[in-house]
């Protein structure tokens, strides 16, 4: 996966977060964010060059994309693409109950009846009940997030209750556009609660026309895909055309038939970017990386570097008897990247304090926030870099769910060579 660790916040050249290593902790605590250390690292232009060079959101077509239809939906000619509803003039959704259950919806959004919802109706909605949001798209089996997004939609609880189901409705699956082949239909579904109410903090599952201000291409999943912030990619349906209101308790996920554990919050979890293999000795090490940030939240980011013929502590899988030294979680940035005009976001995303324009809290929950370290110059020889993340309730990457089909926590693990 050489390339997926290039991609989240790794694009572009113009300095961005330059300001807070030359503010120090002022700077840091002017953005209202983590403040520096009062030991921290002392600027040095390489830290402040590999910070620079960091961009917190993805551009549209830098995100990994995966779909697995063959041919790739993304690579239709127009015209298809057009012909098959994915197209803002020519898309529809329908929205019906489950024709194998006893859902009852007064109003099913069909084709067949005409009343499927089209581009002008999701727009007519789309003017009062529009949301935009920060949230990362990770797979469950991918170490590495696809990308950090400023996502716009409609929830997609409006548009379920233009439908008006009035009972026996417990859960809802979806699914896209697939070759009109039935072996390529990529379900995915969620409960009916999670959909219709967003507890305080949670934001709404929604319809997404909109990715960093841009309407969604067809890679991105466009023109309508489905997010759901805080769960893994494959609960975020590409193509969506269909949506299906059911009695049928079970997550009747494509995803789940693969093996995976598609009922899980996401984790959190620290990776590199783009960590040094080379070094040479008498010069300390420039280290940044991200972290996503799961449901349980972060408190710190940590790096170890171990010479690998170090003996390792018996009975200790997870490494927590490892030398583990702080980061610095950085602030949000002052240039957002993603090909936003100026950097700027367009609108106020509903993590954000209206009152001042910032984030209410920062890191974010289900987005990812850069970190950034240097390290003191090791001896020549061979070792281990290694980062991981302390959640909010003190647990370290891998706990507390170790387990890799409810989602990547690995620590991440790379060598580094110090040459004499
Ligand atoms: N139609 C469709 N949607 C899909 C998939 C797919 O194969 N087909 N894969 C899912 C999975 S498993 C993931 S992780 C994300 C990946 O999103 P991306 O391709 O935009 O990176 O899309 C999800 N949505
Ligand atoms: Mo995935």
């Amino acid at each position: 996966m050489g390339r997926s660790r290039q991609v989240v916040g790794m694009k572009a050249a113009r300095p961005s977060r330059r300001d807070v290593l030359q503010a120090g902790a002022a700077g840091a605590l002017a953005l209202g964010a983590t403040p520096l250390a009062a030991d921290a690292p002392q600027p040095s232009p390489a830290l402040a060059e590999a910070i620079a060079r960091l961009r917190y959101l993805t551009p549209p077509d830098a995100f990994r994309e995966f779909g697995r239809e063959k041919p790739r939906v993304d690579s239709l000619p127009p015209e298809k693409l057009r012909e098959v509803g994915l197209h803002r003039e020519t898309w529809r959704l329908e929205v019906v109950p489950d024709p194998e259950s006893n859902a009852q919806v007064a109003n099913p959004l069909s084709r067949e009846r005409g009343t499927a919802l089209d581009w002008a109706g999701l727009m007519r909605l789309a003017e009062t009940r529009a949301v935009r949001f920060l949230a990362v798209l990770t797979c469950t089996n991918i170490a590495d997030p696809l990308g950090m997004g400023l996502w716009e939609g409609v929830p997609l609880r409006d548009v379920i209750w233009l439908a008006r189901p009035t009972g026996n409705v417990r859960r809802v699956f979806y699914w896209g556009y697939h070759n009109d082949d039935p072996k390529q239909r990529f379900v995915s579904s969620l409960s009916i609660n999670r959909v219709l109410e967003d507890p305080p903090g949670e934001l709404p599952v929604i319809l997404c026309y909109k990715l960093n201000g841009q309407w969604l291409s067809p890679k991105a999943g466009g023109p309508v895909r489905l997010v759901a912030p805080g769960v893994y990619g494959n609960k975020w349906v590409k193509w969506l055309q269909h949506v299906v209101l059911t009695n049928n308790y079970q997550a009747n996920d494509t995803y789940a038939l693969w093996n995976n554990d598609v009922e899980s919050p996401m984790k959190t979890q620290a990776r590199f970017i783009s960590p040094p293999a080379r070094a040479k000795a008498g010069q300390p090490l420039a280290i940044v990386g991200l972290v996503q940030v799961g449901v349980s939240g972060v408190r710190e980011v940590q790096v170890s570097l171990q010479r690998e013929d170090a003996p390792q502590a018996a009975d200790d899988p997870y490494l927590e008897k490892a030398d583990w030294q702080p980061a610095q979680i950085l602030p949000p940035p002052s240039d957002w990247g993603g090909g936003l005009p100026g950097g700027k976001l367009p609108d106020l995303p509903l993590q954000f304090d209206p009152s001042t324009g910032r984030p209410r809290s920062w890191p974010l929950r289900y987005t990812i926030a850069h970190w950034a370290v240097l390290l003191p110059a090791p001896p020549a020889g061979r070792y281990y870099l290694r980062c991981r993340a302390i959640d909010s309730q003190g647990a370290a990457q891998p706990m507390p769910r170790p387990f890799p089909k409810s989602g990547n926590n690995t620590i991440h693990q790379v060598t580094l060579v110090v040459e004499g």
